[in-house]
């Protein structure tokens, strides 16, 4: 169980508390060349802080920050948080009219913008009136006449004292990435998002001081804010950032930031394996001591590969934006079951109910996860959805899973992601697992098809690599592979060769896209 006392800010508890301690030296950020230590930090926090607060900038206030990986999304959001306000971070690929949507639906008043991503902001300023202040952090070199941010950091003093916030004010406001329908805001609190450094970060990755965490998440994206900001900074370690990142990008900030934990999402870790599949080739990765995967699962074969090729483990573990971070993994000291989830993260339980009834159910069998901790499911102005997916303390995060003898969770589907045919259940993930090893397969998604006869039948969309051609005879190898591993009626009756698949900006599969 983590505790907390009555009041604490998190972004006191992230870089203050560091200086005071004496680890005002350690790195806290790299960044290309660039290195800001704890101490440098904090500077940038208070000046920031002070600015925004002259800006006209309150307790409470949701402030819009939109930006690529880059140490200013970082300070922007420690000093909302340390003045009392609240962080949205924002993906950087929304467009005016859903940003727009958000600053309504948040009653946002400030925004603190990277140059180069002002456009859409602006665009999104025409349509609602409530935006008052930008700040933009100049770099690309785009013509505005807002608040410049390095005037204002120049400006500021660098001494502030952080606002008292109770725990459980609210911290850190995300919108759902939206595979489905319109993107929804969920809001945690100050001892919320300390929780999740306290729970998966300290058990499950078993992070310290010498720790260099570094990877592709979006910061807005709550596994990347989790992995990249939160975890590091709570144990006064260091978070290295790539903006724009490529797979060689990646593999050269390993080598040049040291880089020991390095998070990324599957569709990620195969377009590094699709780009160097025998390993880091001529860049030096035995800095590495550990992958972490989220966002989708992660197949044996992917974790394999990597395994072969990097020689990492990789933790794979279900979290969502609703819950903040990861509330089911292995730890890196179990034996870990390429293709299992795991156990609850250390301060978390979890069981498995029926979905229309909410019992618990044996272990063996497969229904809807409900899981209790330190973190939960809070909507931003959705009364009847937060009804739905919290009840009696138990968050629902939508997912179908089974928890087996041995205790582990295996990962099914998102509920909405069943299949059902003929009164069968199929996860559709099941099936693309099987498929994904096939040496054709570069990509695939299975998905429920409508049919008279059976209600839905299984789809596979399947992407080839570049040296395969559709065919029938492709069509029939796959049909029989599922035939020969998994129960045979969970067989796709239907298979269409695609060029790519629909992602999100965070990798998952948009299935709601490829539901015929
Ligand atoms: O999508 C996920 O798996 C995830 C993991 C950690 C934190 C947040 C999310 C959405």
């Amino acid at each position: 169980e983590v505790n907390y006392p009555e009041h604490v800010n998190v972004a006191e508890e992230l870089v203050d508390r560091h200086v005071a301690e004496g680890r005002g030296d350690n790195v806290a950020i790299r960044f290309r060349e660039q290195e800001i230590t704890y101490a440098e930090l904090l500077e940038k926090v208070n000046s920031l802080g002070n600015a925004l607060h002259s800006l006209g900038v309150e307790p409470g206030d949701r402030m819009l920050v939109r930006f690529p990986n880059r140490p200013e999304a970082i300070v922007t959001c420690l000093a909302a948080q340390k003045i009392g306000a609240v962080p949205q971070p924002s993906m950087k690929l929304l467009r005016a009219k859903e940003l727009s949507e958000i600053i309504e639906d948040a009653g946002i008043r400030f925004a603190v913008v990277y140059d180069d991503l002002l456009d859409e902001l602006e665009g999104a300023a025409e349509n609602v009136d409530l935006l008052e202040e930008i700040v933009v952090v100049d770099d690309v070199g785009v013509d505005h006449d807002h608040q410049s941010y390095r005037d204002l950091l120049a400006e500021a003093s660098d001494e502030l004292d952080a606002y008292e916030t109770k725990g459980t004010d609210i911290g850190l406001m995300l919108y759902t990435s939206g595979t489905t329908g319109r993107p929804k805001g969920v809001v945690h609190s100050h001892q919320a998002i300390l929780a999740t450094a306290d729970t998966y970060a300290r058990y499950c990755v078993d992070a310290s001081e010498d720790d260099v965490f570094g990877g592709n998440p979006p910061l807005p994206f709550a596994y990347g804010y989790g992995d990249l900001v939160t975890h590091p900074l709570r144990f006064g370690a260091t978070t290295s950032l790539v903006q724009d990142a490529t797979p060689e990008k990646l593999l050269k900030t390993i080598e040049k930031h040291e880089i020991t934990v390095f998070c990324s999402v599957p569709t990620a870790y195969n377009q590094l394996l699709s780009k160097f599949p025998k390993g880091p080739e001529k860049y030096d990765v035995s800095s590495l001591r550990l992958g972490l995967s989220a966002g989708e699962p992660l197949t044996p074969h992917t974790f394999d590969r990597i395994n072969d090729a990097y020689g990492i483990d990789i933790l794979d573990g279900i979290g969502t934006t609703e819950m903040l971070h990861i509330f089911i993994s292995h730890r890196h000291t179990d034996d870990i079951e390429p293709g299992v989830t795991g156990f609850p993260v250390p301060g978390y339980e979890a069981k498995i109910v029926d979905p229309e009834t909410r019992k618990t159910l044996e272990r063996g069998q497969s229904g809807l996860l409900a899981v209790r901790g330190p973190t939960g499911i809070t909507y931003w102005n959705r009364p009847g959805k937060q009804r739905e997916v919290v009840e009696d303390g138990w968050s629902y995060p939508g997912d179908i899973f089974v928890q087996r003898e041995d205790g582990r969770f295996e990962y099914q589907s998102r509920q909405d992601d069943l299949i059902i045919s003929s009164g069968y259940n199929i996860p559709g993930p099941e099936v693309e697992m099987v498929l994904e090893d096939r040496d054709a397969v570069q990509e695939i998604a299975v998905v429920g098809a409508p049919d008279e006869e059976r209600g839905e039948i299984v789809k596979a969309y399947v992407v080839l690599h570049d040296e395969y051609e559709p065919s029938e005879s492709l069509v029939q190898e796959f049909q029989t592979h599922v035939k020969n591993t998994l129960a045979p009626y969970k067989y796709p009756r239907e298979i269409e060769f695609v060029e790519t698949l629909p992602r999100t900006e965070t990798g998952k599969i948009r299935r709601t896209e490829l539901r015929p």
